[in-house]
């Protein structure tokens, strides 16, 4: 068996230490304050794939009073040759003191082999009263890494390159909130150059984290797709005695039937979003989508409607709209009409339930009434029978994937799903274009998807993802 890597985050408090832990864990349990001292105790985090434990990080307290500690080690040396065994003494003498406490939390994991990972934050500037820390750090002989992360807007990277360079083997930069996963790659093979022991268990650690990255982008595909295809071929009904309800908008039955349906495809949609989220690990985001709500007196096609929704000319063009690819639905049925119709749908779908305006269109194209048996009638409402809402809740879907799927796990502020005005649809190839459009037409029938037809629109959800970066990366 390998030996597993460890790593001690250490530094000055309040520049980024747990952000770091948290991003490199991937766990957004961990303490990230404003307050100093948020860590009084040092902790172990370990990093897991399939149960398998790829490498652990320690977060520790900041340093407090480094010049004593210093004080402490150059009075108890000799020469250089013993300067890791000083700090062993310093170790012994007041682990179990009341002194010097967050010193020892923090030097402690450097003694049973961590690695060190020291954490400055390069928009305050260098001040030499870091040289103390730095210097201990050294005395450790421990390998070493210095992350210069920017937590306020200026940046004095370059004097702290400076600096952290006469100290550590490896300086870099790297954005606790903001890095992309390459980077937290790049930082573990950055390691296991350092300490040639490590080498080969953070490799397969790069090697497994690439893999479950690529993996989890293709599960929140098939959870997308499954939401996708239960919210296309969703249904209400009830049978009630013939001639009892009247199906307008103000009748009661009609109503409840409606609102029911309209309760389903919301849920299912946060369901979504908590799966996805799960998946990549996040259980604590603060999401923020937009409360639509719909004014029967808005079609599709006005600006301000366009803006709520999120959509674009472009991607209503994108969509099929014009071209007659609707299959399902002939093109007199794209009048505005059932514009408004796929309109309050995403109002009735986000916004608070009843209080949604709605065209009668809308609900006259969505009911149903079975036939007549001894008394009896069955009325549906649904399924919906628009490719606009599967384009829709596939956008808002995907969208919300990206968001998470960059995430950091020391990410804290609220996850802002604005809608753009331009849209990842215009990325979309033909091809994969026309078999989501068939696999949409598929549900309406009402009926789930076989199990290889399910595959098939996750793997076209593969593409809507790629199509998505591909735009995200230039979105006008
Ligand atoms: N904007 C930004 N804020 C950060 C970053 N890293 C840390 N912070 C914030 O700085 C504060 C201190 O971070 P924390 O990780 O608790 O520092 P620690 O005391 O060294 O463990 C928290 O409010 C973090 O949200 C960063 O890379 N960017
Ligand atoms: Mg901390």
């Amino acid at each position: 068996m390998t030996e597993v890597p460890l790593f001690a985050v250490v530094g000055h408090p309040n520049k980024g230490k747990s952000s770091v832990v948290a991003t490199l864990s991937q766990n957004d349990a961990i303490a990230i304050a404003l307050e100093p001292g948020t860590t009084r105790q040092r902790q172990t985090y370990p990093l897991s794939v399939d149960g398998e434990v790829l490498y652990r990080l320690v977060d520790t307290p900041g340093f407090q009073r480094p010049r004593r500690v210093l004080a402490w080690l150059e009075a108890h040396s000799l020469s250089a040759t013993d300067h890791a065994d000083t700090v062993i003494a310093f170790l012994n003498q007041y682990r179990d003191s009341d002194l010097f406490t967050d010193e020892c939390e923090l030097l402690m994991p450097l003694m049973d082999g961590a690695g060190i990972i020291y954490v400055v934050d390069g928009s305050v500037p260098y001040s030499a009263e870091h040289e103390a820390e730095m210097t201990i750090l050294r005395w450790t002989g421990r390998p070493s890494l210095a992350l210069i992360n920017s937590i306020g807007p200026d940046d004095y990277a370059p004097a702290w390159q400076a600096a952290l360079g006469q100290f550590f083997q490896v300086v870099r930069r790297f954005d606790a909130v903001r890095a992309p996963f390459e980077h937290h790659l790049g930082l573990l093979k950055a390691f296991g150059q350092l300490e040639p022991a490590w080498e080969p268990a953070l490799e397969q650690a790069v090697h497994y984290l690439a893999a479950q990255r690529e993996q989890r982008q293709w599960q929140a595909a098939e959870l997308i797709a499954a939401a996708l295809a239960d919210m296309m071929a969703w249904q209400e009904r009830r049978t009630v005695p013939a001639g009892t309800t009247s199906l307008a908008a103000t009748d009661p039955v009609a109503q409840d039937l409606r609102q029911r349906w309209y309760q389903h495809q919301r849920q299912r949609e946060q369901s979504l979003r908590l799966a996805v989220e799960n998946l990549y690990q996040h259980r604590r985001i603060q999401r923020q989508e937009p409360e639509l709500t719909w004014h029967h007196e808005h079609d599709l096609f006005s600006e301000r409607s366009r803006r709520l929704w999120g959509v674009s000319r472009g991607y209503l063009a994108a969509a099929g709209f014009g071209a007659g690819a609707l299959g399902g639905v002939g093109l007199d049925a794209l009048t505005l009409g059932s514009s408004l119709g796929a309109g309050a749908l995403i109002g009735g779908l986000v916004g608070a339930a009843g209080s949604v305006f709605y065209g009668d269109r809308l609900a006259q194209s969505l009911w149903r009434r079975g036939p007549l048996k001894e008394g009896l009638q069955t009325i549906r409402f649904g399924p919906v029978q628009d490719a606009q809402f599967g384009y829709i809740v596939l956008g808002r879907a995907v969208d919300h994937w990206w968001h998470i799927s960059q995430r950091n796990h020391a990410g804290q502020a609220p996850l802002d799903l604005a809608p753009h005005d331009s849209h990842w649809l215009t990325e979309l190839a033909r091809g994969p274009r026309q078999e989501l459009q068939r696999l949409f037409n598929k549900t309406w029938k009402n009926k789930t998807l076989e199990p290889a037809e399910r595959h098939r629109l996750a793997a076209v959800i593969t593409e809507v993802m790629t199509a998505y970066q591909t735009w995200r990366l230039n979105p006008d």
